[in-house]
């Protein structure tokens, strides 16, 4: 199976879970993660293993309390360093992705607060005329729903609210984020690649008309709702694809389980693939811009990439316009509540000594991406 040509191949990583010495976060204080893998430090030594693995393209985010860790103070130190990072993927030919907000924020912040979206906007302001050359392509926000459930819904995430209330406040405070950045780039210039990276379930209804109605409505909310808000200030949507879920009405999931990852997630490749078709009415350029699982023996991980690029190869020919694939992750990292345990990478971490050592799945992924082919 052959893919498109110019079709780009990477992972992808996020700032708090993998740079290690974040300071000024809204997620410092409850979940410090020290070192981490150290990122910050060895981005040059972790961009060699990206080319070693034939990758051209990689997706990380720019983490906001560096860069502004006091409301209107502007760390220059911080810019030459995402400068530097950049540069660096730029000077090996490797595609950059950059996420402006990936769960984390400065202290200062709160989502539920309107003048998040000035602040916010702001933020991304700055390092656009910084980095405009840098960048191919623009996340302005990961997970939106995610981030809101977690963190204002579910009360999981910092700052721990149980509220439906600030939720919503939350998700209309993201979409106005969402349009005003859009807006911003591209008054400021004309070729240039926004969009966001919204995790997609697919949703299937367990058995009766009741269940079908149920998924129906799972997908309306959590699928499209985001989406229908957005698409008009999109160039390209980032898709970030997980698991499916059967559902039993009202709301429960009933998924079989035969082969799950490390945390319980069930492995099920041709999801990819209908959530694919189902993004189709969009007209917009797709990436995956998430796939991963956590799987510290590596036993599932080979096979699950082969079968989830299978799905989207499949989607690909029957005329979605999918452009490119990222991993997650590169490497393993803090998987947020649960901690560092969950290992996602195709690069494992020995926390102690921080070396890194590849692992085998990342040698068949090396082999896709280099022959561009499955
Ligand atoms: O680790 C996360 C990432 O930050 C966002 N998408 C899902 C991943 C795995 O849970």
């Amino acid at each position: 199976m052959k893919f498109p040509k110019d079709f780009i191949w990477g992972s992808a990583t996020s700032a708090y879970q993998v740079e290690g010495g974040v300071e000024n976060s809204d997620w410092s204080i409850d979940f410090s993660t020290c070192q981490s893998c150290d990122h910050y430090n060895r981005y040059e030594e972790d961009f060699t293993l990206l080319e070693e693995l034939n990758q051209n393209a990689y997706r990380f985010s720019l983490e906001w309390s560096r860069i502004e860790p006091q409301k209107s103070c502007i760390n220059e130190l911080e810019i030459e360093h995402y400068r530097k990072v950049l540069q660096s993927l730029k000077s090996r030919n490797i595609k950059t992705m950059v996420t402006l907000h990936h769960f984390t924020t400065p202290y200062w912040i709160k989502w539920s607060d309107p003048s998040a979206v000035f602040y916010f906007s702001r933020f991304a302001k700055v390092v656009f005329k910084e980095y405009a050359d840098l960048v191919d392509y623009w996340v302005v926000i990961n997970e939106p729903l995610v981030y809101a459930s977690q963190s204002y819904y579910k009360g999981i995430w910092t700052p721990q609210k149980k509220s439906l209330f600030s939720f919503l406040k939350v998700v209309n405070n993201q979409i106005s984020a969402c349009r005003k950045v859009y807006q911003d780039f591209h008054c400021l210039k004309q070729d240039v690649q926004v969009g966001i990276a919204k995790n997609n379930v697919f949703f299937e209804p367990y058995k009766s008309l009741l269940d079908k109605f149920s998924a129906s409505m799972a997908r309306y909310f959590w699928n499209d709702y985001f989406l229908n808000k957005v698409k008009n200030h999109l160039d390209f949507i980032g898709l970030n694809y997980y698991f499916h879920s059967k559902i039993k009405f009202p709301f429960s999931v009933q998924n079989e389980n035969r082969i799950v990852s490390d945390i319980g997630w069930e492995i099920y490749p041709q999801g990819i693939y209908h959530v694919l078709k189902e993004l189709k009415k969009y007209n917009l350029p797709i990436f995956i811009t998430e796939n991963g699982l956590a799987d510290e023996k590596d036993r599932h991980r080979k096979e699950f990439i082969e079968n989830h690029l299978y799905w989207v190869g499949k989607a690909i020919k029957q005329g979605v316009d999918v452009r490119g694939y990222f991993h997650w992750s590169l490497m393993d990292n803090f998987e947020w509540e649960k901690g560092f345990k969950p290992r996602f990478g195709l690069v494992e971490i020995d926390y102690r000594t921080l070396e890194r050592r590849i692992r085998s799945s990342a040698y068949y992924y090396a082999k896709v991406c280099g022959s561009n082919q499955l």
